[in-house]
């Protein structure tokens, strides 16, 4: 197969790997259930590992930020958390979400439709820090560094990723040390990780412990791979915001094995969360059996962070098919067709949820 070498291996194949299933018990996501809360419980916020969980010390770590920098600096957790400190509800999602349900399925962590999570981040504005430490004028990108080290696709390393100087003196970047006001558990990123709003989770990197002003962009493994490519030869544009979605939550109850819901006949409430990383939801319609309606939005909850809809269904006895689809205040609509790429990025096709109204 002349694979591009960015793009991840399709398969035709509709079994999940045994190297997939290894991946999807490791990383799961968020049980749709959970759509029913603004802020996603403990434990029920998604997760993506790419190795292993570095158990970091928060009493012997520090944060080192070098490089091109006038005053190079290190700090410890403590001094950090005396900083001015800013909280922030955000909705965070994989950029590998909906992976799985790509054909052919490009093999890596495959996800449903459930990668994402919405926590009250707290920690440091990244802009602070810089306006101490200085970057140089020749600077342009700043390279973050987590604890965590592995080989992916033959090519070992940290785990790393770059943002944009300018990008980074935004004031929503955070260098955040307690999630839902405790401190960070150590799978989501303990003692601090850096938070990016509105980007694909791939941005918000865990474990930092370095932070490195550079005077050429970063070409490391974790900011290629992140990359649109429609087809092998493409050389593609880089995976960035989160793409407008919208969910509900299943109605009724579900079968244990193949999750088909039971609903009583009768006026049903549905319920979901839409979200376009840092663009407004501006509607969110419902689908019955390929019908669409207006679904009422709730209040925002944060300029970041996902909106709440609802929408009363009157269902006859029978067969019917769910599905849900918002569009953001750019346009932006989600497709009832799968936008298909190398590395399964992006895929934001409706959620259909089929369901025997009894
Ligand atoms: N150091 C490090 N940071 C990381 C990762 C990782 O494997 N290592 N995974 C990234 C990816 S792909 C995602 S989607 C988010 C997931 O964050 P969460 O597990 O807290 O939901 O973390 C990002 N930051
Ligand atoms: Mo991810």
């Amino acid at each position: 197969m002349g694979l591009d070498p960015l793009g991840i291996p399709p398969t035709d194949s509709d079994g999940i790997t045994q190297e997939e299933l290894a991946l999807a018990t490791r990383n799961r996501g968020m049980p749709l259930e959970a759509l029913a809360a603004d802020i996603t419980p403990p434990g029920l916020h998604y997760l993506l590992i790419h190795y292993d969980i570095p158990f970091v010390d928060a009493a012997e770590w520090r944060l080192r930020i070098g490089g091109a920098v006038e005053s190079p600096m290190s700090m410890a957790l403590h001094e950090l958390q005396a900083m001015p400190s800013k909280t922030l509800t955000v909705t965070m999602e994989c950029a590998g979400n909906g992976r799985a349900r790509l054909q052919p399925r490009p093999v890596s962590q495959p996800w449903g439709v459930e990668a994402v999570g919405t926590a009250r981040w707290t920690g440091v504005p990244l802009r602070d820090l810089l306006e101490i430490a200085n970057p140089l004028a020749e600077a342009v990108e700043l390279v973050f560094t987590g604890a965590d080290h592995g080989t992916e696709r033959g090519v070992e390393q940290d785990y790393q990723r770059s943002l944009p100087i300018e990008h980074s003196m935004q004031a929503e970047i955070l260098l955040a040390y307690a999630m839902n006001g405790e401190p960070i558990p150590a799978q989501h990123g303990h003692p601090m990780r850096l938070l990016v709003p509105g980007w694909y989770g791939m941005a918000s990197v865990k474990w930092l412990h370095r932070i490195e002003a550079v005077t050429t962009p970063f070409t490391g493994y974790q900011q290629k791979a992140y990359t649109y490519h429609r087809n092998e030869t493409d050389p593609g544009t880089p995976v960035t915001t989160i793409e407008v979605r919208s969910l509900m939550i299943p109605p009724g109850f579900p079968d244990f094995l193949t999750r088909r819901r039971v609903v009583d006949e009768g006026p049903v409430e549905l319920r979901g969360r839409a979200w376009a990383g840092p663009v407004e939801i501006e509607r969110v319609e419902v689908g019955v059996n390929g019908e669409w309606f207006d679904a009422t939005l709730d209040d925002p909850i944060g300029a970041f962070a996902w909106r709440g809809w609802s929408a009363i269904w009157t269902p006859a006895p029978g067969e019917h098919v769910l599905t849900c689809r918002a569009t953001d205040a750019n346009g932006n609509t989600q497709p009832l067709n799968q936008p298909w790429n190398t590395g399964g990025f992006g895929n934001n096709a409706v959620q259909t949820v089929p369901v025997t109204v009894r």
